[in-house]
């Protein structure tokens, strides 16, 4: 039996394109439409309606926490125009979470954006930083009474990555410069925020709040130690993991570091040019692993060893994503149990963690793959929008109502 401390976070996550449903004035919903994307998300999961039952289940679950984030392109449709109505939505959300005695945990920027916002640009305009303000300043006043957890950006680097190095997200861009534009132009939204958030907090006499980003880490290994591969592990891992970090702790703007971690990812690297350095991957199966249903290796030691190496930066640290998309639920369960181990193993060895957020508390919309792949904790039927409990949320109910692990669950 492992026990975990007493204040410790327990919850679930969900971000509000991928569950709430027709999000009409966001970037995705006119590409979606544009390319024709097989299984649009449309309706979603229809969270934007049924969000008092999805938080009565996690209440049911005893999650005492709850990650989610504000649709910016709901609250500004067009430029400069707020609409009164989407911002009593959101302060209805917070209320209802409150009232169950869950703890919010709200994300600004979770990859979409306002359509006109992409119009000019989106992160590679200059002034991407003032619009995203001016958008922050007009949620964080309507909230902060009730949020005490504020998270700025998700996954700034799998959103530059996937958005303007591979091409796969909108705007569809395949270029390493305009990558680093957009890191910058959102690390510098990040540290301005930073300073807004705690200026507003300040000038209202309430509690300092905790303001991070959620940090995808991944372990990088080589497949085979070659120079190439060795090379390419140590840039992808300095590129991918820590710059950014390293960038907003310099500025102290982190009071916490808010960490996804999803899988590893093996290095094979073909040839010396620069581009092949960061996005060869291992080809042939090399991995033994059991893998997540998009073929992700389930590598929970990668968690452990990476929580240690964020000792360095001496901040309390918050598991915000980490899960599997499976059609196994004991899969996921085994998955849930061998990471709790390894944050176990991690705190043991001094590392601070606030707590641990399960991607996702229903199942959602996962962008470009669409519907088919199953992350959630609760099932969601997509013709009639039922929600059913997974057998592996149970499992979790029970360490999130006692703090404390152990594998053989019986419910
Ligand atoms: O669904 C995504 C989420 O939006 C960001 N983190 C990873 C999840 C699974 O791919």
């Amino acid at each position: 039996m492992l026990q975990f401390p007493k204040s410790f976070f327990w919850g679930a996550a969900t971000s509000s394109y991928q569950v709430e449903g027709d999000n009409v004035n966001s970037d995705w919903w006119e590409w979606e439409k544009r390319i024709a994307l097989k299984g649009p998300c449309q309706k979603a999961c229809r969270h934007y309606d049924l969000y008092r039952e999805d938080f009565d289940l996690a209440k049911q679950l005893n999650h005492n926490s709850h990650r989610l984030s504000i649709e910016w392109s709901r609250l500004e449709p067009e430029e400069g125009r707020f609409l009164a109505k989407e911002l009593e939505h959101y302060k209805l959300v917070i209320d209802a979470l409150k009232e169950r005695n869950i703890e919010p945990i709200v994300t600004l920027h979770h990859f979409t954006n306002p359509l006109w916002f992409a119009k000019i640009g989106g992160w590679q305009n200059k002034n991407a930083h003032k619009y995203f303000l001016r958008y922050a300043e007009k949620i964080i006043e309507l909230l902060c009474e009730n949020v005490r957890f504020w998270v700025t950006i998700n996954e700034p680097m799998v959103y530059a990555y996937h958005a303007y190095i591979l091409g796969a997200w909108p705007p569809q861009e395949k270029s390493f410069l305009k990558a680093q534009a957009v890191v910058d132009n959102l690390a510098l939204s990040h540290i301005k925020a930073y300073s807004l958030i705690h200026g507003i907090y300040k000038k209202r006499n309430l509690p300092k709040p905790f303001v991070s980003i959620a940090k995808n880490m991944q372990l990088f290994e080589p497949c085979k130690r070659t120079l190439k591969n060795n090379l390419a592990v140590y840039l992808r891992d300095k590129t991918f993991n820590f710059n950014f970090l390293d960038k907003l702790t310099k500025h102290k703007t982190l009071d916490f570091i808010g960490i996804n971690y999803y899988t590893r990812s093996l290095v094979d690297v073909k040839k010396w040019y620069f581009k092949n350095l960061f996005l060869d991957c291992c080809k042939e199966n090399h991995s033994q692993l059991e893998k997540n249903s998009l073929g992700w290796d389930i590598y929970p030691e990668g968690l452990y060893s990476l929580l240690l190496r964020l000792k360095r930066y001496n901040l309390p640290i918050f598991i915000l994503e980490n899960g599997i998309c499976t059609e196994d639920d004991t899969l996921r369960w085994a998955f849930i149990y061998r990471h709790l181990k390894s944050l176990y193993l991690a705190i043991r060895e001094g590392v601070n963690i606030l707590g641990y957020i399960y991607w996702s508390l229903i199942d959602n919309f996962e962008w470009d793959k669409g519907f088919s792949q199953r992350f959630g904790l609760i099932e969601v039927d997509y013709n009639t929008y039922n929600r059913r409990i997974r057998e592996s949320a149970m499992c979790f109910a029970q360490v999130c109502k006692t703090g404390m692990l152990n594998h053989s669950c019986s419910n």
